[in-house]
C-alpha cells in the first residue's frame, strides 16, 4: 500500500426522518434546510471534503429527488483528481427486494467498493450536525490495526436508548455493544451518562466486505450497520472506538468542538436553531477553517426598509424586512416580513411571506408558506392544533409546504 491510502467514503443518506414530519413529507431527513441556507446532509458532506477524502458514494432512498437536487447543484467535485460526490439511489440489484436496511444498502451497490478498489471504505451517517476532521480517525484507524474503529461519543443516560451503546473499559477496544438497548447502563466514572456510537464508522476493507457477504447470507440478520455488521466486529475483538472529544478541528471554538446534534425531531431541530442565533452559539456556523459548503439561490442581499428590524437572528439573501421585527429567528432565502408584522424564535423557510401585523411565535414555517395580514401563528399552540396544524410536544407550531393562514 502506497503512503496515501485509497478511501471510499460511503454516506448513508436513505433515513426517512419520520419525527421531523411535516418537513420530511415528501423531502429525505438529509435533504431538510438547516441553518438559513444548509441542508443537513452538507455537514457530513462537508467534513468529508475539508478532511481531504473526496471520494464519496451518496446512497439515496425514500423521497431523494430534493436530495439527488441537492447533490447534483451543490456537491460538483472537480474529477481532475479523481474526487466525485456521486448519488446512488435504492437499486434491485441483487434481488427483487429493496433495501431492507443499512447494511444491505451498502451490500447491494457492492460494485462501489469493487470499483473504486480502496484500503478502507467510511461510512458515515448523513443525519447529524458537527465538524469532524475524519483524517484524524481514519489515522487512528490505521494505527490500531483494528478491521472497524467506530467514533464514540458520552451522551445523556437518560436519551441513550436511541443510539448504539459501546462498552470500551479503559483502552479503545470494544468489549460490549448494543444497539439501542432499553435500559442503557452509565459509565463506571459518570453513571448518568452513556458512550454512545455516532453511526461513524471507518473499515478496513476485506473485512468489511466479507461481513457484508456473511450477513447477507444470514437469513435472521435485519442487515442493519448498528444491529449486525458493528457487532459483528466486536465478537471478534476487531472493533476500536475513536473517541470524539479527542479531535482537533482547525478554527473550532472551546463550545463547539464536541457539538453533536441529531435534530431528527422537531423540537430538537428548533432547539439547534435556537441555538445558532445566540450571542455565542454552541455550533459556530463562521468558522472559516473548516467552513460547511452549500449553494444558496441567485439573490440580492438581506434588505431592511421602513424600520424593519432584526435581533439576535440569522437572514439570508433575497430576504426583505419591510416594516416588520425579526427577533431569534432563522430566515431562508426569499422571505418577506411585512409592516408590523412580528416573527420570534421561529424558523421561516425559503419563499415563505408574513403578511402585515401578523405574528409568527416559536414555529417552522415550510418553504412558501403564506401568513395573510393580521395572522397569527404559534401563538396559541392549542388553537392551531385546533386549524390542523401540527404542534410539536415541545409547543413548536410547525406548518407545511405551501400552507396559506389567515387571520381567524
Ligand atoms: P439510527 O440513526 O437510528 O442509528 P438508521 O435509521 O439506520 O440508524 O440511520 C443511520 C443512517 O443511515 C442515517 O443517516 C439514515 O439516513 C441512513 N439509512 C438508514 N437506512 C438506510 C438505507 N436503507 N439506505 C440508505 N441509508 C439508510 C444509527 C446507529 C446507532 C447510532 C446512531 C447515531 O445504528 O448505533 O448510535 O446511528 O445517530
Amino acid at each position: 500500500m502506497s503512503d496515501r491510502p485509497n478511501v471510499l467514503s460511503i454516506v448513508l443518506a436513505g433515513g426517512e426522518g419520520k419525527r421531523l414530519m411535516p418537513l420530511t413529507a415528501d423531502r429525505a431527513k438529509p435533504a431538510v434546510p438547516f441553518g438559513g441556507t444548509y441542508r443537513l446532509i452538507d455537514f457530513v458532506l462537508s467534513n468529508l471534503a475539508n478532511s481531504g477524502l473526496t471520494k464519496i458514494a451518496v446512497l439515496t432512498q425514500y423521497k431523494s429527488h430534493s436530495l439527488d437536487k441537492h447533490l447534483a447543484q451543490t456537491w460538483r467535485m472537480s474529477t481532475l483528481l479523481g474526487s466525485y460526490v456521486t448519488s446512488v439511489p435504492a437499486q434491485q440489484r441483487t434481488g427483487k427486494s429493496w433495501f431492507s436496511g443499512s447494511a444491505d444498502a451498502i451490500y447491494q451497490s457492492m460494485n462501489l467498493i469493487n470499483d473504486e478498489d480502496p484500503d478502507y471504505v467510511v461510512v458515515f451517517g448523513a443525519d447529524n450536525i458537527y465538524r469532524m476532521d475524519v483524517a484524524e480517525m481514519l489515522t487512528a484507524h490505521i494505527e490500531s490495526g483494528a478491521e472497524a474503529t467506530i467514533a464514540g461519543i458520552r451522551v445523556p443516560r437518560s436519551e441513550a436508548s436511541a443510539f448504539g451503546i459501546i462498552d470500551a473499559g479503559d483502552d479503545t477496544v470494544i468489549d460490549a455493544f448494543l444497539e439501542k438497548p432499553a435500559d442503557p447502563p452509565g459509565l463506571v466514572d459518570s453513571p448518568e451518562e452513556s458512550y454512545a456510537s455516532m453511526g461513524n464508522y471507518i473499515f478496513t476493507r476485506k473485512a468489511f466486505v466479507e461481513a457484508l457477504r456473511a450477513d447477507a447470507e444470514d437469513g435472521g440478520s435485519k442487515h442493519d450497520m448498528g444491529g449486525n455488521i458493528v457487532p459483528s466486529f466486536v465478537d471478534k475483538g476487531q472493533a476500536h472506538v475513536y473517541d470524539f472529544t479527542r479531535q482537533s478541528v482547525p478554527g473550532a471554538t472551546e463550545k463547539d468542538r464536541n457539538y453533536w446534534r441529531d435534530v431528527g425531531t422537531i423540537d430538537a431541530y428548533h432547539a439547534a436553531h435556537m441555538d445558532l442565533v445566540n450571542v455565542v452559539p454552541e455550533f459556530n456556523l463562521y468558522n472559516r477553517r473548516w467552513p460547511i459548503f452549500t449553494s444558496q439561490p441567485q439573490a440580492p442581499g438581506a434588505k431592511f426598509t421602513l424600520r424593519g428590524t432584526a435581533e439576535d437572528s440569522i437572514v439570508t439573501s433575497g430576504c426583505i424586512i419591510s416594516g416588520g421585527d425579526v427577533d431569534r429567528s432563522v430566515l431562508s432565502p426569499n422571505v418577506i416580513v411585512d409592516k408590523w408584522a412580528k416573527v420570534e424564535e421561529s424558523v421561516i423557510l425559503t419563499g415563505a411571506k408574513i403578511g402585515r401585523n401578523a405574528v409568527v411565535r416559536r414555529a417552522i414555517l415550510d418553504k412558501n408558506v403564506v401568513v395573510e395580514d393580521g395572522a397569527e401563528v404559534g401563538v396559541n399552540p392549542d388553537a392551531d392544533r385546533a386549524r390542523g396544524f401540527h404542534v410539536s410536544e415541545g409547543g413548536i407550531t410547525v406548518l407545511s409546504k405551501g400552507d396559506r393562514v389567515s387571520a381567524q
